[in-house]
């Protein structure tokens, strides 16, 4: 690892205040319009926008600045099929009884269950996975830290980013998801931290009302 070096601060732009404001408030107007979307379209999107987005992600802070982070960005029908198939097999133990009645009753107002036709649907799924180690160097085998935190904050930026796009996300968690190692060809120090369904809402595509309940400020906030 090289010694601190520093170099000057160049990106950074200090705003007016009443721009600073105005930015403020058009981020949070464009940034509430995103909602997680579970009927996805076939439509194609293209591969460079995908790029875009994910070199968005990869600039996310991370402990150490490991990035200890993977995308996996799955497009071959063959491969969405063995997703699907892998993902709904542990769906249907879930709904049909490992999952807690009180689970189950919270996932009620989103009316999920274990059919998943968006994995096949979608152009694009991007399976997530952290990095126990790894280092920044390509080879490096270091440990890395705040893996979850850091991939958690990448995913975020990523979610925001293909949201600015216009595209629309679904985080989909299967659990376990150990079956996106072995597909993916990832290697077993590496963690599924979450698959992302990418692509364009189908036609007439709904949300549950329950997702359009965002807690108020005061709801979330105190100050010291
Ligand atoms: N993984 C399941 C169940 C599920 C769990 C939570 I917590 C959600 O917010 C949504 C779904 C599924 O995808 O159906």
């Amino acid at each position: 690892m090289t010694d601190y070096q520093p170099i000057p601060l160049e990106g950074f732009r200090e705003y007016p205040q009443d721009e600073m404001r105005a930015r403020a408030e058009a981020f949070y107007g464009e940034i509430k319009r995103r909602h997680t979307v579970r009927q996805i379209s076939g439509r194609p999107v293209s591969r460079e926008v995908i790029e875009a987005c994910l070199r968005a992600a990869g600039t996310a802070p991370s402990g150490a600045n490991h990035q200890p982070w993977h995308f996996a960005v799955i497009s071959d029908p063959a491969i969405k099929g063995k997703v699907r198939a892998a993902a709904e097999e542990e769906e249907r133990t879930f709904y049909a009884g490992r999952a807690s009645e009180d689970w189950l009753e919270a996932l009620k107002p989103l009316g999920t269950d274990e059919n998943k036709p968006y994995l096949e649907a979608a152009p694009y799924l991007i399976a997530i996975f952290g990095q126990r180690r790894g280092g920044i160097e390509p080879g490096e085998n270091v440990k890395n830290y705040y893996v979850t935190e850091s991939v958690g904050i990448a995913t975020g930026f990523l979610i925001a980013a293909l949201h600015h796009a216009g595209l629309a996300t679904l985080t989909h968690t299967p659990a376990p998801m150990n079956f996106l190692t072995e597909i993916c060809g990832r290697p077993s120090t590496e963690k599924p931290f979450l698959l992302l369904v990418v692509g364009y809402p189908a036609e007439g595509a709904t949300i549950p009302v329950h997702a359009t309940i965002k807690k108020p400020l005061e709801q979330i906030t105190s100050w010291l």
